[in-house]
C-alpha cells in the first residue's frame, strides 16, 4: 500500500509505531473485507503516523460473530478467572505505560505531561479496580448471580482513546460481557496497541475485538441485530441518533454525551487555588473534555482579582510540542475540531461578547488555538450555551448563591459542575441543587475508579465507574 511513514525522531524511539494495522477481529489483525484503509496523523505535525485497515458493515458482522462464540465461554468462566486475565491486561499497561503515553501524545496530541500522570495511571487503575469485581459480583448489590448482557457494541471519541477505552472494556470483561469497540477515526493506534496487549494477556479469542473506522462502522455496530448492549461517548447528536435508531429493539444503551460545566467561584473562595482548578477545568486537554468547566460563574465582587490572576496565570502556560515535558497545551485533535472552536469563537465575538487569548506563538504546523477568554458573556450569547469543546472559556458573574445556582443549571447540558468557597455548609446546599452528574468541590477534572460517572439531560444517560458501572452490564 502507499503511504508516507516519517522515522521516528529519538524523543519517539520509545514506542515502535508500525507503517500499517489491520483490524483486531477473534484474536488476529486482519485487512477489512473491502481492503480499504485510512491514515491517522499527527495533529501536533501533521505527519502520518500509520495507515490503518478501515472497517466496513461487513466487518463488524465478523467481529460480532467472534464476540458471540467467544461470550459463551468468557462468561462461562468463573469470576476469578476472569480476574486473573484483567490483573495481567493492568499490569502489562503498567509496564508498556511509557510506550502507551508517547504513542497516545503523538496520536492524540495532548502534552505528554497528561497522557504520563493522568491517562495511564488512571486506564490501569480501571482495569485493577473492575478486575477486583470480577469474583465478588453476587455482593454487588445486585441479587445473586447476576447474568451478562451478551456482546457488547462500544463506540468511544478521540479526547481520551485509552482511558475511554478502558471505562468500555474493563467493566464489560468483569461482568462476562465480550467486546466489540471502535475508536475514533483519529485515535485509532493506542486501541490497537491494546488489542496487542490483550494477546501478550493471553486472553481468549474474541472476547474483544477492535475495530478502527468511521461513524458508518459505528453506526453499523450499535444497529446490529446480535449486539446486546450499546455503549457510546460522543457527541449528543449522534448520541441521540444512536437513541433512536435502538429504540424498539432489546438492546440496553448508555451515553455519555457533551457537556456545558459551571465552575462556580465564592467570593470566599482561596483565588490562587481557584484559579489554578479554573484552569485545570478548562484548559486541561486544551478543553477537549466533556466534562470541562467551559463555564466560569465568579462572583462580581471578585471578579477583577479572579480574571487578572487568571490572564497572569494563562501567560505563563506553555503551548508547543506535546513531547516535551514542559508543555502544557498541546493540539488540538483535528482540523475539523480547529475549524469548530474557531467557527464558535467568531460567533462569540460577533455576539459581542469580549475575547481575550494567551499571548503565545502557534506553530506554523499542526493544529493550534491559544487559551482563550469570554468576557462580557450573557447567558444569551453561543459561547455561553454550546458545547466549543476546545481551549475558550465564557465568563459570567452572579451576585448571590441562587442567582449562581440559576445560571449554572441554566443548560441543555448536566454532567459536571465545580464549587469553589471556604464554606462546607454552602458546598452541600449548592451541589444539592446543581443538575449535573459529577460536582467537584475545591477541585475539578478528578477521576478516579471508584467513582461514577455520567450525566443528566442531555448529556446522556447511564453511569461509568465504581459499582453503578457494572450495572450496564448486567441483566440484574
Ligand atoms: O463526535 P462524534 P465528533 C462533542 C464535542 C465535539 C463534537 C463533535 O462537542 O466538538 O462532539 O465531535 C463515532 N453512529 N464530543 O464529530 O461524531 C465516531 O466515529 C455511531 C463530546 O468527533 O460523536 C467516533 O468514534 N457512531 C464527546 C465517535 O462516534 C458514530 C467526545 C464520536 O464521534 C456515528 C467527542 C454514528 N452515526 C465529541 N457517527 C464527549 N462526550 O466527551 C460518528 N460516530
Amino acid at each position: 500500500a502507499a503511504f508516507e511513514y516519517a522515522p521516528a525522531p529519538e524523543s519517539r524511539s520509545v514506542v515502535d509505531i508500525a507503517p500499517s494495522y489491520g483490524l483486531f477481529i477473534d484474536g488476529e489483525f486482519a485487512e477489512a473485507a473491502d481492503g480499504k484503509v485510512f491514515k491517522t496523523v499527527s495533529p501536533s505535525t501533521e505527519e502520518v503516523l500509520s495507515e490503518v485497515a478501515q472497517a466496513s458493515s461487513e466487518d463488524v458482522d465478523r467481529a460480532v460473530k467472534a464476540a458471540r462464540r467467544a461470550f459463551e465461554k468468557w462468561s462461562a468462566l468463573p469470576g476469578a478467572e476472569r480476574a486473573k486475565y484483567l490483573f495481567r491486561i493492568a499490569r502489562i499497561i503498567q509496564e508498556r505505560s511509557r510506550e502507551l503515553a508517547v504513542l497516545e501524545t503523538l496520536d492524540n496530541g495532548k502534552p505528554i505531561k497528561e497522557t504520563r500522570d493522568a491517562d495511564l495511571p488512571l486506564v490501569a487503575a480501571h482495569f485493577f479496580y473492575y478486575a477486583g469485581w470480577a469474583d465478588k459480583l453476587d455482593h454487588a448489590g445486585y441479587g445473586a448471580n447476576p447474568r451478562p448482557l451478551g456482546v457488547a457494541g462500544q463506540v468511544i471519541p478521540w479526547n481520551f482513546p485509552l482511558l475511554m477505552l478502558a471505562w468500555k472494556i474493563a467493566p464489560a470483561l468483569a461482568t462476562g460481557n465480550t467486546v466489540v469497540l471502535k475508536p475514533a477515526e483519529t485515535t485509532p493506534l493506542s486501541a490497537l496497541f491494546f488489542a496487542d496487549i490483550c494477546r501478550q494477556a493471553g486472553l481468549p479469542k474474541g472476547v474483544v475485538n477492535i475495530l478502527p473506522g468511521y461513524g458508518d462502522a459505528g453506526a453499523a455496530l450499535t444497529v446490529h441485530p446480535d449486539v446486546n448492549k450499546v455503549a457510546f461517548t460522543g457527541s449528543t447528536a449522534v448520541g441521540k441518533a444512536i437513541a433512536r435508531q435502538v429504540a424498539g429493539t432489546d438492546k440496553k444503551v448508555t451515553l455519555e454525551l457533551g457537556g456545558k460545566g459551571a465552575n462556580i467561584v465564592f467570593d470566599d473562595a482561596p483565588i490562587d487555588q481557584a484559579v489554578e482548578g479554573i484552569v485545570t477545568g478548562i484548559f486541561f486537554n486544551q478543553g477537549q473534555v466533556c466534562c470541562a468547566g467551559s463555564r466560569l460563574l465568579v462572583q462580581e465582587s471578585v471578579q477583577d482579582e479572579v480574571l487578572d490572576a487568571l490572564k497572569r496565570r494563562l501567560s505563563t502556560l506553555r503551548l508547543g510540542d506535546p513531547l516535551d515535558k514542559n508543555t502544557d497545551i498541546g493540539a488540538i485533535n483535528s482540523a475539523e475540531q480547529l475549524a469548530r472552536i474557531t467557527a464558535l469563537t467568531e460567533t462569540g465575538e460577533a455576539e459581542g461578547a469580549e475575547r481575550w487569548s494567551a499571548p503565545c506563538e502557534l506553530p506554523s504546523s499542526g493544529y493550534w488555538f491559544a487559551p482563550t477568554l469570554f468576557t462580557n458573556v450573557t447567558q444569551a450569547h453561543t459561547v455561553a450555551r454550546d458545547e466549543i469543546f476546545g481551549p475558550v472559556l465564557s465568563v459570567l458573574t452572579f451576585r448571590t448563591p441562587e442567582e449562581a445556582v440559576a445560571k449554572a443549571n441554566n443548560t441543555q447540558y448536566g454532567l459536571s459542575a465545580g464549587i469553589w468557597t471556604e464554606k462546607g455548609s454552602r458546598i452541600l446546599a449548592v451541589a444539592d441543587r446543581l443538575r449535573a452528574g459529577v460536582i467537584w468541590a475545591n477541585t475539578f477534572n478528578k477521576f478516579d475508579p471508584t467513582s461514577p460517572f455520567g450525566g443528566y439531560k442531555e448529556s446522556g444517560y447511564g453511569r461509568e465507574g465504581g459499582r453503578h458501572g457494572l450495572e450496564a452490564y448486567l441483566d440484574v
